[in-house]
């Protein structure tokens, strides 16, 4: 049986799981929000990526479901830690195929309403694609998204065809700088420079930079002295299972 014909199978055994890794806010030094990334513990295969089974989903007709099984647990993450006094926000990644599928925001909207989590802490991270060539229609899907209370994140900022002309038609909360560009901000006068400007640029259009793939100390006193707003990766946190979360965020209290 080919992973693809397996993944309603395995999302219906519990298969697919779901680690969070934390946005750290770099002014209040506060866990902002969490990244909801998902595995898949294969019975025979061991522990696979998203890397291994996302791609085939979104070939398929599979991806919607797979998403929709990964928004579903983030939600419910987030209540159990809104129980527990926790205030931050969830990211879930949506396929920028996905984003202007058929339906898919009227079923976001039926999962979102019959929670008891406030749309407003849920962020939906969108990879600027092929798939997004179309910007009108882009910018109106995403529009949906927003007006249920949803921030939309641009994950891997600066990879793909992006330019200040497109954050600009879109309706854009937060930006993600790819960790190519943030890595080694800290000591390369390029990069350093085109971290600064990403930032500038993004707050005078109103929108928040998170760096990608901050693995150094270095790296982190770096982008708090540009005022980035929050910074991810190893340097912070590895992604960790949601109940590892709570007390994350009370270490640094
Ligand atoms: O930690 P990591 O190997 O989990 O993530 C690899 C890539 O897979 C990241 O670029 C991430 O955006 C993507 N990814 C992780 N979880 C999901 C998901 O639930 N849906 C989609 N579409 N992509 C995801
Ligand atoms: O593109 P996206 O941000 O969704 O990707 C998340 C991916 O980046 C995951 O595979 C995650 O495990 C990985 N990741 C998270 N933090 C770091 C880091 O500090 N360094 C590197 N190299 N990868 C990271
Ligand atoms: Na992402």
């Amino acid at each position: 049986l080919s992973l693809l014909g397996e993944l309603d199978e395995a999302i219906a055994a519990g298969e697919i799981e779901l680690v969070y890794q934390p946005k750290l806010a770099l002014a209040t030094d506060r866990i902002a929000s969490v990244e909801a990334l998902v595995r898949w513990n294969h019975r025979t295969r061991g522990r696979l990526g998203p890397d291994v089974f996302v791609p085939l989903a979104e070939r398929s007709d599979r991806i919607a479901g797979l998403t929709l099984h990964v928004l579903g647990r983030a939600i419910a993450d987030l209540a159990a830690w809104q129980a527990q006094g926790l205030e931050l926000s969830v990211a879930v990644n949506i396929s920028a195929k996905l984003v202007d599928a058929p339906d898919f925001c009227a079923v976001v909207q039926g999962l979102v309403q019959a929670s008891a989590v406030p749309p407003g802490r849920l962020i939906f991270e969108v990879t600027e694609s092929a798939a997004m060539t179309d910007v009108a229609a882009a910018a109106a899907a995403l529009e949906s998204f927003r007006r249920l209370g949803i921030a939309i994140s641009i994950d891997d900022y600066g990879t793909g065809q992006s330019t200040l002309s497109y954050l600009r038609q879109l309706p854009v909360d937060e930006l993600k700088l790819d960790r190519r560009f943030v890595q080694n901000a800290h000591r390369n006068r390029d990069d350093a420079i085109l971290v600064q400007s990403t930032v500038s640029l993004a707050h005078e259009l109103g929108i928040k930079v998170v760096a990608e793939g901050v693995e150094e100390a270095e790296c982190l006193a770096f982008l708090r002295a540009v005022g980035c707003d929050m910074a991810q990766g190893y340097a912070i946190s590895r992604p960790v299972p949601a109940a590892s979360i709570v007390g994350f965020q009370q270490e640094r209290i």
